[in-house]
């Protein structure tokens, strides 16, 4: 045997409130590594770790430390993180065995941030967008394993829905497909992560997060399998105009084609160019509404931890 009894390394507060059946909510690093350029990665990290907590909620955030995996950083650790950003490798599924076994470091993606969280016993995960179908995907093949994931780990994600870098019809086809139930938060239509709004009509929406603890009760006792997700819109005074997010998704997607950037480099490069060409106006839109979905994860969490 190697010398890896156990793959998880689960901090004592966090393993303290799994025992005591206290809220825990799981937060994904490939945004601070990957999804946010320095200093604003860390701030955010910081700031969603404080929401969480101050919903009643234990943060966990997930991510690979020196090949160990790691459910809940230490303050050291997330600044280290934060700033190794270049040096950290993007975390999927496919990612996790590798890195492990090199002992490497890195940011856990919407993906690998499920199976983390569900080997850990942990329900709820907020994020900021999910991966999806890419554009120009039915030549690429470029679907996120995010999605995948959906369809097999039990873990409820919230996010502000999906960046419109994505086909955002084609992800909600692949969800319906693999049995994803997508449930509007106080709202009927898919929310567009800066925008709040797109045309894509959702079969559900949910007022309360009493409700959404219901709907996921219902699932265990069904044992579905697979996830599910809340698609929580920005809030309203952070939200940016279409227009100006429309036209530097566009331009970025046509410069990563042009470019020829291919796989796993892909999603990185098209949040790097379009926090480039908006600014410091959509980095304040990204932490606002991380910070948004992680209260929210985190009510959901303390109504599902509820004797019923
Ligand atoms: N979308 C964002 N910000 C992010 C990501 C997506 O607006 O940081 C990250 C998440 O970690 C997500 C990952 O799981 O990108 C998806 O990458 P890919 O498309 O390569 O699966
Ligand atoms: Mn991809």
């Amino acid at each position: 045997m190697g010398p890896m009894q156990h793959p998880l390394r689960v901090a004592d507060e966090v393993r303290a409130a799994l025992a005591e059946a206290r809220p825990v909510v799981a937060l994904e690093s490939t945004i601070i590594t990957h999804g946010m350029p320095p200093p604003v990665n860390l701030e955010t990290a910081r700031a969603v770790e404080a929401a969480v907590r101050s919903e009643g909620a234990v943060p966990a955030t997930v991510a690979v430390v020196d090949g160990v995996l790691a459910v809940g950083l230490s303050a050291a650790e997330l600044r280290a993180l934060a700033e190794s950003a270049a040096g950290a490798v993007k975390v999927s599924r496919a990612d996790l065995p590798v890195v492990l076994a090199r002992g490497g470091t890195g940011g856990t993606t919407v993906a690998a941030t499920m199976i983390v969280a569900r080997m850990a016993g942990i329900d709820l995960f907020a994020t900021g967008g999910l991966g999806g179908v890419h554009r120009g995907a039915p030549s690429s093949f470029d679907i996120s394993a995010d999605l995948q994931e959906l369809a097999r780990t039990d873990v409820t994600v919230v996010c502000a829905g999906v960046k419109s870098i994505l086909d955002l019809g084609l992800t909600l086809e692949y969800l319906e497909t693999h049995g994803v139930p997508v449930v509007g938060f106080g709202t009927e239509v898919l929310p567009a992560f800066y925008v709040r709004e797109s045309p894509h009509r959702l079969s559900y929406r949910v007022d309360t997060a009493a409700a959404v603890a219901e709907i996921i009760r219902v699932r265990r006792r069904l044992a579905l399998g697979g996830g599910m997700v809340v698609a929580n819109p920005i809030p309203a005074e952070h939200a940016m105009a279409p227009e100006v997010v429309d036209a530097a998704i566009d331009r970025a997607v046509d410069e990563a084609g042009r470019a020829g950037i291919a796989g796993k480099e892909v999603t990185p490069f098209l949040l790097r160019r379009v926090g480039e060409l908006t600014g410091r106006s959509s980095l304040d839109a990204n932490t606002a509404l991380v910070v948004h979905n992680a209260r929210v994860a985190a009510a959901i969490a303390s109504e599902l931890c509820r004797v019923s």
